[in-house]
């Protein structure tokens, strides 16, 4: 390994940019990597040392879970002293919670896992793979003094590179399919590739990796819509098996103040279930108090999840709870940033 010729390890999950068209349906369907390589013979050209890896059955990401999540990690963790950075390709439509419950898994990360992808296939003549590809690829072996410059899990697309928890995929058909609205992007790929040095996460690189692998799943996502109703979300609420909840609210962290609803937040805190906070706004925070109709939350002891991505709060949640966090500390440890995810 040196400085200037990185090794990089490049995983392969699955997504649109892997796929083939099904000749009969017209369908995209997920397809082996070598098909994947030998759309990009460039990669010989670039300046680092790229092995490869793939998922034996390559997956469209509306089909991930954290299974994979744990699989994609495995495959980083136990390839992690012998590489300076990792690439992971991975379909656009769940990336954005994939690229957050790594950051979570990460513990004191101090190497670059890149998530791209892309919205036409590889073997497209108007493809942005390619262009993603060699990018994240080059992201990934940036080095200063030896050094790798992106110590956390990014997420590139179209020119920039985010923080993978403070995304979202907020276009289907675009190519710039991702969006950050609430950190700026961490680099960008112009003539030059434009680092912005200050907005980089900066861990603590004297602690050693921790790979957390535990995640919860009995946890749902509500989202808050007028004339939403007290029989439809009783059962949710009152479901034993429910360990968490993360609520969609309005504008800064507003719900209706009806009563029934009130009491079930009430119930439900009582019986030691986190119920996060997240607003339905694309950008902004959750500012409990701001507003009548959001003093009372407040007080039940629901948690802010301030200016969190919905992705990063289910992940989150997840994550917690599977760490096995305790009822008295995980309000206080929620409403902390633990990678950049919350300002
Ligand atoms: N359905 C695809 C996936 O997420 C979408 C894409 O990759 N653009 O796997």
């Amino acid at each position: 390994m040196s400085a200037n010729h990185p090794n990089i390890l490049l995983v392969y999950t699955g997504g649109t940019i892997g796929m083939i068209k099904n000749a009969e349906t017209g369908a995209l369907k997920a397809f082996d990597f070598k098909n994947l390589l030998k759309n990009i013979p460039e990669l010989k050209l670039l300046d680092c040392d790229i092995e490869t890896l793939s998922f034996n059955e390559p997956i469209d990401s509306s089909n991930m879970s954290p299974k994979y999540w744990i699989q994609i990690a495995e495959i980083i963790e136990s390839h992690y002293d012998r590489f300076d950075g990792f690439v992971v390709l991975h379909g656009s439509d769940t990336m954005s919670y994939s690229a957050s419950a790594l950051s979570f898994m990460f513990e004191n990360l101090a190497k670059p896992i890149i998530f791209t992808g892309s919205q036409l296939p590889i073997g497209d003549l108007r493809t942005d793979a390619k262009e993603n590809l060699i990018t994240s690829i080059q992201m990934a072996s940036l080095q200063k003094n030896g050094k790798p410059v992106i110590k956390e899990v990014g997420l590139y697309f179209e020119y920039k590179l985010y923080r993978g928890n403070r995304t979202t995929k907020i276009n289907a058909e675009h190519f710039e399919a991702f969006e950050s609205l609430n950190y700026p992007h961490l680099a960008e790929s112009g003539v030059h590739l434009k680092v912005e040095y200050d907005d980089l996460y900066k861990p603590n690189t004297r602690k050693k990796l921790v790979v957390h692998k535990q995640f919860e799943t009995d946890i749902v996502l509500i989202k808050m819509f007028p004339g939403i109703s007290e029989a439809m979300l009783k059962p949710l609420f009152e479901c034993d098996d429910v360990k968490g909840i993360v609520i969609e609210t309005y504008g800064a962290g507003n719900t209706t103040t009806e009563m029934w609803f009130l009491n079930m937040l009430k119930k439900t805190t009582k019986r030691g279930i986190p119920i996060v906070n997240v607003t339905q706004c694309s950008g902004g925070s959750v500012l409990m108090g701001q507003y009548e109709t959001s003093t009372q939350l407040k007080s039940l002891g629901v948690i802010s999840g301030k200016d969190i991505t919905t992705e990063a709060a289910l992940a989150k949640l997840m994550f917690m709870l599977g760490e096995k966090v305790s009822p008295k500390a995980f309000k206080t440890i929620f409403e902390t940033s633990l990678r950049g995810e919350m300002s």
